[in-house]
């Protein structure tokens, strides 16, 4: 048996079970969508889908009616529409507007499933739901769910760029662009839309945050046509489209020689492009915006800052409901690195922190998890929390930039779970970034969660098979914080690899280890950085030391790290509230996995775990090589139980992570033994 695993997730196989499969098509035979409710839009989706679903897996396609004939059946239904579903639903008050009820009804003389919420976005994302439990083989037989999405905004940001290319991505090309023209095919990015609503996904940036001259142009009419084709497609899933904008637009594509934000003829020219843009796409998102960032135009060339260019674009959008995700990835790249005093760690807080309230109510600040840049391990951006009068955003990276370019396997929602449950206590314990990203520990009128892409024109979407499972479980994640690691690795398995227990086993296992593997044989207690310049794939531990870039690990033949602390080092450890200031700022306290990030030690220095710092490195570089070992021998053991071309594929890119895993414990271990002079007390082989 072939696979190309373009399915994903929703592969929605024949059910073999013959209990379930009775189960199922005992209330799947017929598919009710109440009398008055237009079949169009997100409706007729969910309805296409769930007649999709269930032909594939049960072998026949339900009847669709108006009224019941059967017994039995399910029912799609958006409530507040008068229809009988309103009263059969019992009056679901808690429902958001995305929220939806999953229900099984019985009655004198019929029996049903409802899945309806208040919107048609809602009962797609329903069906979705009824869908998965059937293909995770699930009981439908007493279903009493009510679910809630946790964020508003539920995003992705691509980094495609219009010549085909993706910044940072591993899967192959774009699947909007090739040679600086949008792809005409709309069936890929169909079932992209379908893929990301399934998880629920309601927002796409569709270009990369770097505009270059080509991209500048898809606000104009020139390509608001094809870009408007795109957002018809998502629109039909439920997916508002999001366009990074170039901030020098006046200037490039204007006719202007300015871009100052306070220049009226600067705010006339967004405010034109603003309602062309929503001629064109009624529902379009807004616009993402990497400014004064990385060499990107922004608002400092006329001396303003960024609450005056943000505010700009927001003003332009307001009228339309437009939001501006304004990014917070702003730091000095000139650095010079005998300069000690810069931290571009500091970076974020120091530049918009001072600017809280000034921002208007459309604009939302898009923070990376991390202070610095997506590493294996940072401490959460300090930045998140700070800001009471400002809208704020996470943005995680799904793209394995920094985490093994999908080459390597690295399940990242244990990590973004870290990220969320820190507590800042801005307002007190229990100021969790979960919280904040939510808006519910300061009152923000748009947050939510967005993430860089891990997809592209690869048959399986991800490059690795196993990186899917990474996309899947932002979705899940960001729905439902709330969620485990392991249960999200575990649905996504069962559903992209079928229910046999081994394949479980190992897979779940496997994903759940890996962060920890990868940081192992790469990046010791927090330092980041020692990767290869430019690409970011496998080990230069001075690649970055004497760059501009303002990322050193400053080791030399005594100790290691980066002196953050408020006596001696950046200040750093200042921008956090209490107690978390304190902890990262003392040596004692600090927790070991962030003790480098934090403070520059010598080798011997001992750490919570008992071992000193030397010898930590040593270890844990050594125990990364052995546990891809070991996961490939488990692997192997499911050779007949996956199929073969998925199973040769995974095969390949797991000797491959080995190979990586290797170089890595090599380099790092010779590196620091010739550094220090200072063995390894196991005496294993150090070149
Ligand atoms: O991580 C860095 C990447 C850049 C990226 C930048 C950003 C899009 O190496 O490729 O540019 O971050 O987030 O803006």
């Amino acid at each position: 048996m072939g696979d190309n695993g373009y399915a994903a997730w929703l592969r929605y196989g024949q059910v073999k079970d013959e209990t379930r499969l009775e189960q199922y098509a005992g209330w799947m035979g017929e598919l009710v969508l109440p009398a008055g409710v237009p079949m169009e839009g997100i409706l007729k989706t969910a309805a296409v889908e769930l007649s999709r679903g269930i032909r594939s897996m049960l072998g026949a396609a339900p009847s669709v009616t108006h009224e019941p004939s059967r017994q039995r059946f399910i029912v799609l239904g958006v409530l507040g529409g008068g229809t009988w579903v309103d009263d059969a639903a019992g009056g679901v008050t808690a429902l958001t507007n995305e929220g939806y009820l999953l229900k099984t009804v019985r009655e004198a003389e019929k029996e049903y499933i409802i899945a309806a919420g208040k919107s048609e976005k809602a009962v797609l994302y329903a069906v979705f739901h009824l869908l998965r439990l059937m293909q995770s083989g699930a009981a439908i037989d007493q279903l009493n769910l009510v679910e809630s999405p946790k964020y508003s905004l539920r995003m992705i940001n691509h980094w495609d760029n219009m010549d085909g290319s993706v910044e940072r991505g591993y899967s192959g090309r774009s699947i909007f662009y090739d040679n600086n023209n949008v792809l005409s095919d709309s069936e890929r990015i169909r079932d992209y839309a379908r893929l990301m609503a399934s998880v629920g996904i309601n927002g796409i940036a569709i270009n990369n945050v770097n505009v270059h001259r080509e991209e500048t142009f898809l606000i104009t009419e020139k390509l608001l046509p094809d870009v408007a084709r795109i957002a018809e497609v998502f629109g039909e899933y439920g997916i508002k489209l999001f366009l990074s904008v170039n901030y020098a637009g006046t200037i490039e594509i204007g006719g202007l020689e300015t871009a100052d934000p306070l220049d009226p003829a600067v705010r006339g020219w967004w405010k034109e492009k603003a309602a062309e843009v929503y001629r064109y796409i009624p529902d379009f998102g807004g616009f993402l915006v990497k400014a004064d960032s990385e060499n990107r135009p922004g608002p400092f060339t006329y001396g303003r800052d960024h609450a005056d260019g943000a505010n700009m674009l927001a003003e332009a959008l307001e009228p339309y409901g437009g939001l501006v995700l304004w990014r917070c990835f702003v730091y000095n790249c000139h650095q010079d690195w005998r300069d000690r005093s810069t931290d571009r760690a500091r970076a974020a807080y120091d530049h918009f922190k001072p600017l809280d309230g000034r921002f208007k109510d459309n604009v939302i600040l898009q923070i990376k998890n991390g202070p610095m840049d997506f590493q294996v391990r940072e401490p959460v951006s300090p930045l998140f929390g700070a800001m009471e009068h400002t809208n704020q955003m996470m943005e995680f990276q799904i793209a394995q930039e920094y985490t093994g370019q999908q080459k390597d396997v690295c399940f990242l929602i244990p990590q973004w779970k870290e990220v969320l449950n820190f507590d800042t206590y801005v307002k007190g314990a229990g100021s969790t970034v979960k919280e904040i990203a939510a808006g519910s520990v300061h009152a923000y009128t748009h947050s939510g969660i967005t993430a860089v892409s891990n997809i592209g024109n690869d048959e399986n979407w991800t490059g690795h098979h196993l990186a899917q499972a990474n996309l899947y479980g932002y979705g899940c994640l960001i729905w439902n914080p709330e969620l485990s690691s392991e249960e999200i690795a575990a649905e996504w398995a069962v559903q992209t690899f079928g229910g046999n227990k081994d394949v479980q086993e190992v897979l779940v296992n496997f994903l759940l280890e890996s962060w920890s593997i990868y940081e192992n044989y790469t990046a010791p207690l927090g330092v980041g950085w020692m990767v290869t310049p430019h690409y970011h794939y496998g080990p230069d531990i001075d690649g970055y030391e004497y760059s501009k870039w303002g990322t050193y690990h400053f080791a030399d033949h005594k100790g290691i790290g980066v002196d953050r602390t408020v006596a001696t080092g950046t200040g750093y450890s200042s921008q956090y509230t209490l107690p978390n200031a304190e902890i990262y700022d003392s040596l004692e306290a600090c927790p070991d996995e962030l003790l480098l990030f934090f403070h520059h030690v010598p080798y011997t220095h001992r750490l919570k775990s008992g071992k000193t710092v030397i010898q930590h490195i040593y270890d844990t570089h050594f125990a990364g090589v052995e546990r891809v070992e070991y996961w490939i021998g488990r692997w192997q053991e499911l050779e007949g139980l996956v199929d073969g071309d998925r199973f040769r594929h995974v095969t390949g890119r797991m000797n491959r992570q080995l190979e990586n895993a290797k170089q890595w414990r090599d380099i790092v271990n010779t590196y620091f033994f010739r550094k220090s002079g200072i063995p390894d007390a196991r005496n294993r082989v150090i070149y």
